[in-house]
């Protein structure tokens, strides 16, 4: 009633990935539900297109370094309200800022500071639908069907 099935992109950063196992707790106590996941290791190009909104900024170089430092787990997932909700359970960009607050986060848990902060959350529905689009991209018109069929992931 009223709420709204969204999907969005999660994104495990190399400084958390060996969490992985608390995080994709989190989701599920959540409600949330994980449809689909993959670890790569992004080139400097690819984080430059991933992150392409923050080219300008003093930070950029240091974030291209440190998410092509070693490789990430991206994740599909579903669930009411899925945007706000998983950036609300990522918690302040600045993982100190995040250990100052009253409520947990994974960011509080698992981040190192402003840099290394543990994850990434797309941060609205249209930048959710480009960076899924980024790392699961559609299969369509791209050779043979997959015919393993996934009957609750679509
Ligand atoms: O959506 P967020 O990841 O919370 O934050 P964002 O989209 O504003 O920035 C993307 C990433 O860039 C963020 O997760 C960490 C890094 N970043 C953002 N602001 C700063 C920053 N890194 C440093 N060192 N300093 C910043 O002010």
């Amino acid at each position: 009633l009223g709420s709204k099935k969204e999907r969005t992109l999660a994104m495990v950063k190399p400084d958390a990935l060996t969490r992985i196992g608390d995080i994709i707790q989190t989701i599920y106590d959540r409600n949330l539900i994980l449809t689909k996941a993959k670890m790569t290791k992004l080139s400097w190009e690819q984080a430059a297109d991933f992150y392409a909104e923050h080219q300008s900024k003093s930070f950029f170089n240091n974030l291209l370094q440190f998410i092509t430092s070693g490789p990430v787990i991206a994740m599909d997932i579903m669930g009411d309200e899925a945007v706000s909700t998983w950036r609300e359970l990522l918690g302040p960009t600045d993982s100190d800022t995040a250990r100052r607050e009253a409520t947990q986060s994974l960011r509080a848990r698992f981040g190192t500071d402003g840099t290394q902060n543990a994850g990434h959350g797309s941060d609205s529905l249209a930048s959710a639908a480009r960076e899924l689009e980024f790392f699961f991209p559609s299969t369509v018109g791209r050779g043979p069907p997959n015919t393993a069929k996934c009957t609750d992931c679509t």
